[in-house]
């Protein structure tokens, strides 16, 4: 559901790549979207329009055509007999709905009661950094500043950044519909800017996208207790996101017990030799499946205190892979 989105296309590559066991497909999207072709597999498949009985017979029906379509059709298709792995924040923070990223809280996906959330893309990267860290070390505190890409925000915000940019070049006013958000009553140009809002702002000066990133952080570890800040900042990259994070451990380590954790870590590789200019960026990790780590840094004034940089693909492990990922934990498991 979400076929032909900026997230939908990738959930098809990587349904195609990983070679997930399929005998049936059907590709789903509003109206609007309804008669685009898409190739799968060699197959060529027209995208329908979602309705609740698009949804008789499917076994994992995966969901990314926005919250307000999650809420009126991922319930139909659970009536439905369908396990939903539902990539908006629609049913994240729900009791009942399991909030996965295999790495971390694989065992969450039997608590499941038809609907399972994928997490925020700035939150999933973030938490495969960090859950070698407290299964080791423990976990106190985290400050994060995220250095997001425009992909988050969809594929118009990508044409905006790109028709900015050009625009910028001929010297013209650089036209702004899309970011920080499209709802919001002020725009601003992202090309050559940078700015300190993604999504709309709470009551409490924390913007959504910060609340979710704490909020999503405490569920996924399973700890109420851990301090989670964070600040999430909108740049002019198109694909990969970035985080800068400070972590406060329980226990005193070392950088390179810290390397050694994420060396053994799944789903993250560690990037990070500074005296030969290695550490990941998002023009170079685009695309790929992992999540990396580099400058890893003890803390001049505390012990227990480590500096990361973490870049993933937000499309890719932040969205698309992950959902994948917890559909074929689903099969594994034997829970579909
Ligand atoms: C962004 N993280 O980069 C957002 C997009 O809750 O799944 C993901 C929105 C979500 O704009």
């Amino acid at each position: 559901m979400g076929a032909t989105g900026a997230v939908g296309q990738q959930m098809k590559e990587q349904l195609e790549k990983r070679n997930f066991p399929i005998n049936n497909i059907v590709f789903l999207s509003s109206s609007r979207s309804a008669g685009k072709k898409i190739d799968f597999n060699g197959k060529v498949y027209t995208v329908q329009e979602a309705k609740a009985e698009s949804f008789e017979e499917i076994d994992i029906a995966l969901f990314s055509a926005g919250g307000s379509v999650s809420e009126k059709l991922a319930p139909e298709a659970v009536k439905r007999g369908a396990i939903v792995i539902d990539n908006t924040s629609a049913f994240r923070m729900s009791k009942d709905v399991p909030l996965v990223v295999p790495e971390v809280n694989k065992g969450d996906l039997r608590l499941h009661k038809g609907i399972i959330a994928n997490p925020n893309c700035s939150t999933i990267q973030m938490v495969c950094a960090l859950q070698p860290l407290k299964e080791l070390f423990g976990l106190k505190k985290v400050v994060v500043s995220t250095y997001q890409a425009v992909s988050g925000a969809g594929i118009d915000a990508i044409n905006e950044l790109k028709m900015q940019s050009i625009d910028f070049d001929n010297a013209k006013q650089a036209e702004a519909k899309m970011l920080p958000v499209k709802s919001a009553e002020h725009h601003y140009p992202i090309a050559f800017n940078v700015i300190p809002q993604i999504d709309q702002f709470a009551d409490n000066g924390y913007t959504l996208e910060e609340m979710k990133m704490i909020n999503e952080t405490k569920k996924i570890m399973h700890d109420d207790a851990l301090a989670v800040a964070a600040t999430c900042v909108r740049l002019p990259v198109v694909t990969g996101h970035s985080e800068s994070i400070y972590v406060e451990l329980d226990k005193v380590a070392t950088v390179e017990q810290i390397k050694q954790a994420i060396k053994n870590a799944p789903g993250v590789k560690l990037m990070d030799d500074p005296s030969n200019q290695v550490y990941p960026m998002p023009l170079m990790t685009a695309g790929l499946d992992e999540v990396f780590v580099g400058r890893i840094r003890q803390d001049l004034d505390n012990p227990n205190g480590f500096h990361l940089w973490v870049v993933a693909d937000n499309l890719v492990k932040g969205a698309a892979l992950n959902s994948v990922q917890i559909a074929e934990a689903l099969i594994e498991e034997n829970i579909v």
